[in-house]
């Protein structure tokens, strides 16, 4: 047995096929059913009990050293075959890369800004983190407000103008009043943080686009109307509003905005709760104290403001139930968007 081992050994080492089909024979007739290592480990059943070991080891070793030939030779073939163009085939499909697409909150957050644009609003961007005045003081909120508290807000540094990370964007149409020249019409999406237990309808990290217009004589009507045509391109064209008397500390009077429910039309469905109104914003005339607190003259002009959660819409829009969708990256989620836009 040791002789015939030897001598298949010595012939792998000189196989010289290059071709597929003789790589084939030479496996069929080394490795197929009745090749020459098969019959080998049949006949090993009959070897002497001592000489198990020693043989069946040299046995191995041959079946091993056999099939790295075959591989060797059927690689080198490939490559050949390759290099020579005979095995491209022109016909065969494409590889194709899945291709990422825009996280939902993207999306919805591009539609509110281009509507927006599309009624003269520029956008308008500022920094996450933000000091006290921009923030609190300069938007009338009062020294005792919740929101000031340790509790609702990320601190980085306390002193007498705190370093903190904003709250709302309404930091950036501050620094807005402050620099640009009147009148303003500016759109100001971001991302804010707030000092919240995650849940299904709250997350300590959220997007939103808030809104500013300062002109003379700008009326609560402007507003009204602008809200309006916001409604209904986002909405569709059919969407009804109502305004709700509400409070924010920057704004007066200030309300709240619904939509009319898209999925039931006004009937009452689980998505609205059966009130056949969505809340979509708030928003409000900008309060005399605001203007004053960034130099500008409450007399002569007056402005509106409005401000939405981008979650929020998104959530609306494709009727997800649980905020933590959009920030868990789930491809799953995600991969349901691919073909939204
Ligand atoms: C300035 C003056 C006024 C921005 C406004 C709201 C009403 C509002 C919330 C909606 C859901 C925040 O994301 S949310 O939790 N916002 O209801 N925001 S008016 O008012 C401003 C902003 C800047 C100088």
């Amino acid at each position: 047995m040791k002789q015939r081992i030897d001598a298949i050994l010595a012939d792998i080492e000189n196989l010289k096929c290059k071709k597929e089909q003789e790589i084939e024979e030479a496996r069929v007739r080394l490795l197929g059913k009745k090749g020459e290592i098969t019959r080998l480990f049949e006949e090993f059943r009959n070897v002497a009990p001592e000489m198990k070991k020693e043989f069946g080891k040299s046995l191995n070793l041959l079946k091993n050293a056999a099939a790295a030939k075959i591989e060797e030779l059927r690689n080198s073939a490939e490559e050949s075959n390759e290099a020579s163009g005979a095995s491209f085939d022109l016909t065969k499909p494409g590889d194709s890369y899945p291709l990422g697409s825009r996280h939902p909150v993207s999306i919805v957050r591009e539609e509110i800004v281009s509507i927006f644009r599309k009624l003269g609003y520029d956008v308008a961007e500022g920094p996450e983190i933000e000091d006290d005045w921009h923030v609190f003081e300069a938007l009338n909120f009062p020294p005792e407000h919740p929101a000031r508290e340790m509790q609702d807000t990320f601190f980085i540094s306390a002193s007498d103008n705190p370093v903190l990370l904003r709250t709302h964007t309404s930091s950036v149409q501050v620094r807005a009043m402050e620099t640009m020249p009147l009148p303003i019409r500016i759109i100001c999406p971001g991302r804010v943080f707030r000092n919240e237990a995650i849940s299904a309808r709250a997350h300590c990290i959220f997007h939103q686009v808030e809104g500013l217009y300062i002109d003379e004589n700008v009326t609560f009507a402007d507003m009204k109307q602008a809200i309006l045509l916001f409604a209904r391109e986002m909405f569709g064209a059919e969407t009804q509003i109502r305004m709700r008397p509400s409070y924010f500390p920057f704004t007066e009077p200030s309300a709240e905005v619904d939509v009319s429910c898209n999925i039931c039309h006004g009937k009452g469905c689980n998505i609205c709760k059966g009130t056949g109104w969505l809340e979509i914003l708030g928003c409000g005339m900008v309060d005399p104290n605001v203007l004053e607190a960034s130099g500008i003259d409450s007399k002569k002009y007056s402005g509106f403001a409005f401000g939405m959660g981008v979650e929020r819409i998104a959530m609306l829009k494709w009727q997800v139930k649980d905020l933590r969708n959009y920030f868990e990256n789930d491809l799953r989620f995600l991969k349901e968007f691919e073909t939204a836009y």
